[in-house]
């Protein structure tokens, strides 16, 4: 039996509720499918469908399976003969599905009907969430399409086991530079990723280093086809992220200059031995000119002339290029204001729009500049109306707490999706840009790193699992609430039964604004120990060594992005925001020290000054945290002991993260600006 943790949201526990498996009997003991016998996906459908029937309820339904349109019907074949008819009609996309059922309690039924096998393998776990949620199952009509055709997870794993800025545990896919294919384990995450609606993949680490290189080459391309088929069976197509110097890395040639004919050559050549092996390969991602990887800089050629020679090897087969713009110079001199960071991504790919083939997506990070608890939306983000572009977020909590703090990322995801960039006017809002309906873009979606390892539970923390379903569910339909998303990750891992569901749900939907309020205030961001990125360290960042990346004196704080006196950051925006973030009057508190340089008695719209703000949240943080712990040991015996002390552990873990942060942030503060709290509180 595979533990509680290992199960996560697709679980097997049995319904305590005997009465209502007895009520159910009758719809769930037969299932008739019909698939395409060549699609693989339909034979998951199949499976996941039996399976998690049997794990509710115990009932083992009788299946019978034809070759047809993706269709399955539960319950009363011959009663539900009409809907499929009329079903039968209709058209849907690929990737969409219909879900029908019958009224009465008399012969009950249930018709699941996909626009591909693909289709249908998501209206079988949609429907499996239902029965997980013991939500009603008579009277359902439901359609659905997915808003994103590309719901992306990157793995940041190396051959040799590790995970860059992994937080449980080593990789599920390497070890000793060997892919691990006999492990059970992949399958297992390809369920996980499949229920929420993943569609795509890239296996390795974006920092691709010698022997990752290599996964392109005989030495392992024929391991990565049997990964690929694992993912494919599930609907998920398989990207590699390469080595832009991979000719010359793997010894082949003196160059990789993307103007270079054997160069070009090469990656075709590439290209046809990799889709020789697999048909389906989805394509490369690519870091290039970034934290000293090589790229198209070195041979004085820009991001176009580098992304579009991958994307000419790529074309014939269907290949993409997702090609990323976390592009900086991290030795910037932030004496010069020009050199901002939060400038870069804009500045270098803003001029190339219109320049990058049709298969190329650029892959932007949802803000300007890693994935701080608070930042604004990347203003390159729909800056871009002539070249595809998606969502990069970063599920593993590297900034946010690292699997040991619970900080639910829906909360922050939200906020980017529905930012209105009033690009094209008021409703031009990130999830239209990233679904591609504003712009038309071709390609277009979102993507996220992955917070999985080798832990028993996958994710370290158990509550970090809702970060990975919420991301599938939002990049799936980014109108969902995070209530939403919360309150039915909690009752699928929970159970609906008892109190632990509605209170891990409330923790969930606090904790994003807890995780906030003991760390960098207001925007500021960084403050964390270097390399490591977890505990505070006010100047610790490891690029704070070529300036500040807060600006705090004795008179005041912040980074002064401003078009009138600062570093010009805010002119990349369109107007409407553009002046909300130069005005001091209008910027919004929770952003105004990333935009402003403001005395320590600024007054906020809050009413507060901005010392007393952050006194104020870092004694409140620490509050919240120990509010939690109490919460947390009333339900001791209401979840099972292997996920109570878990959460226990780590939720002690996080109560001491913030009150260091407290001390060490109230101190500093205390100390620039002399100024005490306004209540009294001992500060140190
Ligand atoms: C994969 C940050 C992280 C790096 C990561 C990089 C990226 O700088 O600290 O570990 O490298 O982002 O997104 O490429």
């Amino acid at each position: 039996m595979k533990s509680r943790g290992y199960q996560a949201w697709l679980t097997e526990e049995r319904w305590k509720n005997t009465a209502r498996i007895e009520t159910v009997r009758p719809l769930l003991g037969v299932v008739s499918a019909s698939v395409n016998p060549e699609q693989a996906v339909g034979a998951a459908a199949i499976e996941e469908m039996v399976n998690g029937i049997t794990s509710f309820t115990g009932i083992h339904p009788d299946v019978t399976v034809t070759s047809g349109p993706a269709l399955m019907v539960i319950g009363a074949k011959e009663k539900a003969e009409s809907v499929v008819q009329e079903l039968n009609m209709y058209t849907l996309k690929e990737e969409g599905y219909v879900i029908r059922s019958s009224r009465g309690q008399s012969s009950p039924f249930v018709v699941l009907f996909g626009g591909s096998e693909k289709g249908l393998l998501y209206a079988v776990f949609h429907f499996l969430r239902l029965l997980g949620t013991e939500a009603e199952l008579e009277n359902l009509n439901i359609a659905q399409t997915p808003r994103n055709a590309l719901r992306m997870i990157n793995q940041w794993d190396n051959m040799d086991g590790s995970v860059e800025r992994g937080y449980s545990g080593g990789s599920i896919f390497y070890r000793e530079n060997r892919v691990l294919l006999e492990s059970s384990r992949i399958r297992d995450y390809a369920r996980l990723l499949a229920s929420v609606g993943i569609n795509a993949i890239a296996v390795n680490n974006v920092n691709v280093h010698h022997e990752e290189t290599r996964l392109i080459t005989d030495a392992y391309l024929p391991d990565v086809a049997k990964l690929a088929d694992l993912f494919g069976r599930y609907g998920i197509r398989l990207f590699l992220s390469v080595n832009y110097a991979a000719p010359m890395e793997l010894g082949d040639l003196s160059t990789a200059d993307p103007l270079d004919e054997g160069v070009q050559q090469w990656w075709r050549d590439k290209a046809s031995e990799i889709y020789r092996r697999i048909p389906d390969f989805g394509g490369f991602l690519v870091k290039a000119d970034s934290e000293n990887r090589p790229g198209p800089f070195t041979y004085g050629r820009d991001h176009a002339d580098g992304a579009n020679m991958l994307a000419d090897a790529l074309a014939h087969w269907g290949g993409l290029v997702l090609w990323r713009c976390f592009v900086y110079d991290c030795h910037q001199d932030w004496r010069d204001r020009q050199m901002d960071r939060a400038r870069a991504a804009y500045d270098h790919f803003r001029p190339l729009d219109g320049r990058f083939r049709d298969n190329v997506i650029l892959q932007i990070k949802n803000g300007p500049m890693d994935f701080q608890v608070r930042e604004p939306v990347s203003p390159l983000f729909g800056a871009m109306e002539h070249t595809n572009q998606m969502m990069e977020f970063q599920i593993a909590q590297e900034y946010t707490g690292q699997q040991r703090d619970v900080c639910f990322l829906v909360s922050q995801w939200k906020q980017a999706m529905d930012f209105d960039t009033c690009l094209k006017g008021p409703g031009s809002t990130v999830k239209r840009i990233a679904s591609g309906e504003l712009h038309s873009y071709r390609y277009s979606g979102v993507t996220g790193v992955s917070n999985i390892g080798d832990d028993d539970n996958w994710t370290g923390h158990p509550l970090a699992q809702a970060n990975l379903y919420g991301f599938g569910r939002l990049a799936w339909d980014p109108d969902l609430t995070a209530e939403e998303i919360a309150s039915e990750w909690s009752k699928l891992t929970f159970t609906s039964e008892g109190r632990v569901a509605a209170m891990v749900t409330e923790l969930l939907l606090e904790s994003y604004s807890v995780y906030e309020s003991y760390t960098a205030p207001l925007g500021v961001g960084w403050m964390v120990q270097p390399h490591y990125h977890y505990a505070v360290d006010v100047d610790g960042y490891e690029y704070s060594k070529w300036g500040t990346y807060h600006f705090a004196d004795c008179y005041g704080i912040g980074v002064d992005r401003t078009i009138s006196t600062g570093t010009g950051y805010t002119s990349q925006y369109a107007p409407v925001n553009r002046e909300r973030y130069e005005s001091l009057e209008k910027c919004p508190d929770e952003l105004v020290l990333f935009f402003h340089h403001v005395p320590y008695t600024h007054v906020l719209h809050s009413g507060k000054t901005v010392i007393q703000h952050i006194y104020d949240t870092h004694f409140e943080g620490v509050e919240r945290v120990e509010a939690w712990v109490h919460r947390w040991q009333e339900l001791k015996n209401e979840v099972d002991s292997e996920r109570y002390e878990q959460i226990a552990e780590r939720l002690g873990w996080q109560e001491n993260n913030a009150k260091q942060w407290r001390d060490v942030i109230n101190t500093y503060f205390y100390r620039k600006s002399g100024i005490s709290d306004a209540r009294g509180r001992r500060i140190y």
